[in-house]
């Protein structure tokens, strides 16, 4: 057996540690061992538990090997791929005909560890005219975004490595990551005397048994702790004033709506003893540095977008921005857009944040007469029928599509309902990567190179989009030859080329990233022909950041530093750090340059804010759905077998709701919600709050052997959502507990 270690990167979260896979087995295609590559320039060697077990992401049994198609049946038969290409173009673009292009919606377009499709996917949407999309993060980032472009200009990410006081909101990086070498950073951030680990969430999680401060809030009251911990910060003047007054405007704003409000009162209506309140406010107050992280426990919850706000105005009043071990704005590849752009969905009117269609609102986009609904869907990369709100609502939607495609490598619940699923190859047969740059003062990016070919039947999407495009008569050979003849001669004369004959034509243009894969990707090496389209995108980042690019090493004009940029990806699969940054470049991006407090929206709420809505009493827990664990991967893994713990997805509960409802460990009970009910696992845990139940994300796949666990989403509704920006409140679920 040869021993063949080769780079590549973990794709179960978003950190994309960089990691080295051993190849073996008898055609050399087994992933058999791994480790953490210390030549990653950010992951540096580290990696979890996860990526050894990710053959059962490779292997999966439920591969899809052939183009399908539905028959009126409803079954599905093998077709080649000549015809799937014809039938889906022609559907599509019939659909486009009929309808216009704004009624075909996009769906996905990569998960944690592949962006690429979706940028492949620009151009099969320009020639559709698609005009409206979605994904995944507009059910969990946009509340997000929309406060962080309207307070800050800016995403922002957080410098845990350097910090005195690390404080967690409704996010357990134990098991979720989110940051570079999470266990490590918490390890080291427990262990310090003189820093401070401080977590906010209602479950004693892996992460809060470290932490020095642990506010365990009454689920989806964190509005009424954020509300005491910015009152204690002004009441007992814990404010930087220097700051405020060099950059930040609206603090009287705050003050005033915060007047409207008891410190002690919120600290009741939280359950969270005052005295570990003003110790928590008074720690971040004083502390020369504080980096804060919020996630789902509060953007999937009640007032998910106004906690967002009151979040940042806790390290915003400290001065916690633009200096080592606090907040900072990172530089993707890629220019992320974060904000509101006004505009909204064609059918509902649901604003569209960051480009994207609020998740919880697709369903009521097609179930609908309206002339404006969506009748075709592309979905790409992303398990919607699943991960989005009210599953059978949206099994409902997507049947009722004219046309829906799905993109996948594997048969998921999504392709079920699919009229034509194309297989695409796994993240190891072809070069991929991410967008999710966001380190800071190096960041990186990586190229990994496919590992080994993929087998007979599925493609890359890069090929499958230039295919469809070309179908749909995007473009002829003549207008790629004079690129083709240039790419022979090298970067530079390609880059010219491509000046001339793509960006100075409209309609090419729109196709610039399957005409790079076109021309450019053939002159590629061909584990890393998919790279390609980054020929633009380094262009793109050149031209914007050419500072940051040129103290990277890649000097000189933008063109050239981009091409160097280019080449340095092609030739290290390992990751290229492309922007060294400093804490003088952290700026709010905001118009006026300053950070800005006084959004009346926001504000309202907050001085609105009553008291937390008392329970239903036909559904007395608060049901959080859709966790992080140890063997938990949203559903990039559908194999159960690859779970090495908890292989059914346990519903955790505290002994005593387990005792009073006569349920021990192990025995079952009926979960029922307004929405559906499931027979599930108990497993008792006293890290629950009493009252507080939980079930793990990504279970309850359709499987060879029936499904393993519950698939979170049958129990959850779509109207249940944020009202500025539409994301679901998954972590808080009003639910019925009754012992079968
Ligand atoms: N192992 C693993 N890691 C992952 C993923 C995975 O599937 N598995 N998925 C990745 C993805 S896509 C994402 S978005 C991130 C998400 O990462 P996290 O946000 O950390 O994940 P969750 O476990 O869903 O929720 C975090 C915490 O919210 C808490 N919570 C519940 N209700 C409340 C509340 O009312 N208030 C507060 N303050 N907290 C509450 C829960 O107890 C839980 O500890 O993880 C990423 N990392
Ligand atoms: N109730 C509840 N629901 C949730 C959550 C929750 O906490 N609670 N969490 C939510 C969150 S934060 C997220 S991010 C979403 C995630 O949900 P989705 O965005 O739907 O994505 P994944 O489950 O990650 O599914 C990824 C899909 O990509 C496919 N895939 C893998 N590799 C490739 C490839 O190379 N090419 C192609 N074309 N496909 C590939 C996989 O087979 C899988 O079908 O789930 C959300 N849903
Ligand atoms: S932290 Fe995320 S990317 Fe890194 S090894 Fe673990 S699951 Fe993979
Ligand atoms: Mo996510």
């Amino acid at each position: 057996m040869s021993t063949d270690w080769r780079p590549t990167a973990c794709i179960l979260c978003e950190c994309n540690c960089g990691i080295e896979v051993e190849l073996g087995g008898e055609d050399g295609r087994q992933l058999v061992r791994f480790r953490g590559d210390k030549r990653h320039p950010i992951s540096k060697g580290y990696a979890c538990e996860k990526p050894h077990r990710l053959s059962f992401y490779q292997n999966d049994p439920h591969r899809l090997t052939h183009p399908l198609r539905r028959r009126p049946d409803g079954t599905f038969e093998t077709i080649d791929w000549d015809t799937a290409i014809r039938e889906v173009a022609a559907r599509l673009g019939r659909v486009r005909d009929t309808h216009g292009g704004a009624s075909i919606f996009y769906y996905g377009g990569g998960g944690q560890g592949n962006h690429l499709p979706g940028a492949y996917a620009s151009a099969t949407r320009r020639m559709l005219g698609s005009r409206y999309r979605s994904s995944a993060l507009a059910q969990e980032k946009t509340g997000e975004f929309l406060v962080a472009d309207r307070m800050v200009g800016s995403m922002t990410r957080s410098d845990f490595e350097h910090c005195e006081v690390g404080v967690f909101l409704g996010k357990n990086p134990w098991h979720s990551h989110s940051i570079p070498h999470a266990r490590v950073t918490l390890k080291a951030l427990a262990k310090d005397p003189d820093r401070t680990l401080v977590v906010i969430d209602p479950r004693r999680t892996e992460t809060a048994q470290m932490a020095d401060i642990h506010l365990q809030v009454a689920p989806g009251t964190d509005a009424w702790l954020l509300v005491a911990l910015v009152g204690v910060l002004l009441e007992e003047d814990l404010v930087d004033h220097d700051f405020v007054a060099a950059h930040v405007d609206g603090l009287q704003a705050v003050r005033d709506a915060l007047a409207a409000h008891s410190i002690s009162e919120c600290c009741a209506a939280c359950d969270v003893p005052e005295a570990l309140v003003r110790k928590a406010a008074r720690r971040i107050g004083t502390a020369a540095s504080v980096a804060s992280f919020e996630d789902l426990g509060v953007q999937m919850n009640r007032h998910s977008t106004v906690v967002s706000y009151l979040h940042r105005l806790v390290w915003l009043l400290t001065g916690n921005f633009g200096k080592p071990g606090t907040q900072y704005t990172p530089t993707p590849l890629i220019r992320w857009i974060y904000g509101d752009t006004g505009k909204v969905s064609p059918v509902v009117g649901a604003p569209i944040i960051a480009g994207l269609v609020p998740c919880n609102q697709i369903a009521d986009e097609i179930l609908t007469d309206h002339e404006a609904r969506y009748r075709a869907m592309i979905v790409e990369a992303s398990n919607p029928a699943h991960s989005l709100a009210d599953s059978p609502r949206m099994r409902q939607a997507l049947s009722s599509l004219d046309t829906l495609v799905v993109i996948d490598i594997a048969m998921t619940e999504t392709a079920r309902l699919a009229d034509y699923v194309l297989p695409a190859s796994t993240q190891f047969e072809k070069a991929e990567a991410t967008f999710f740059n966001f380190e800071f003062p190096d960041n990186a990016f990586q190229l990994r190179p496919a590992l080994f070919e993929p087998p007979e039947g599925p493609l890359p999407e890069a090929e499958i989009h230039a295919r469809l495009c070309e179908e749909l008569g995007a473009f002829t050979d003549a207008d790629l030859a004079p690129l083709r003849a240039a790419a022979q001669q090298g970067l530079q004369a390609f880059g010219a080329a491509f000046l001339q004959h793509v960006m100075g034509n409209r309609q090419l243009a729109h196709q610039a990233a399957v005409i790079l894969y076109r021309t450019l990707g053939e002159v590629l090496p061909a584990d890393r022909k998919e790279g390609a389209v980054l020929f633009g995108l380094t262009f793109q980042f050149a031209m914007a950041n050419a500072e940051l690019l040129a103290r990277a090493g890649f000097e000189g004009p933008p063109p050239m530093a981009a091409m160097a940029l280019f080449q340095a990806l092609l030739d290290t699969p390992t990751g290229v750090v492309y922007a060294r940054s400093s804490w003088s470049d952290v700026k709010p991006g905001t118009p006026s340059g300053r950070i800005q407090l006084d959004l009346p929206e926001f504000l309202t709420e907050v001085r609105s804010l009553g008291t937390p809505q008392p329970r239903d009493p036909r559904f007395p827990f608060v049901l959080s759905a859709g966790e992080r664990r140890s063997f938990t991967a949203n559903t990039i893994i559908r194999d159960p077998a690859w779970r090495r713990k908890d292989a059914q997805g346990a519903l955790r509960m505290h002994p005593d709701d387990a005792s009073g409802l006569g349920v021990g460990d192990g025995g079952r009970v009926r979960l029922s919600t307004k929405r559906g009910s499931a027979d599930v696992l108990v497993e008792l845990s006293d890290t629950m709050r009493p009252g507080h139940v939980s079930l793990p994300n990504g279970l309850g796949l359709a499987y060879a052997d029936g499904a393993a666990g519950v698939a979170p989403n049958e129990l959850t509704s779509t109207e249940d959502r944020d009202p500025f920006v539409g994301t679901p409140w998954h972590k808080h679920v009003p639910a019925r507990i009754e012992v079968i």
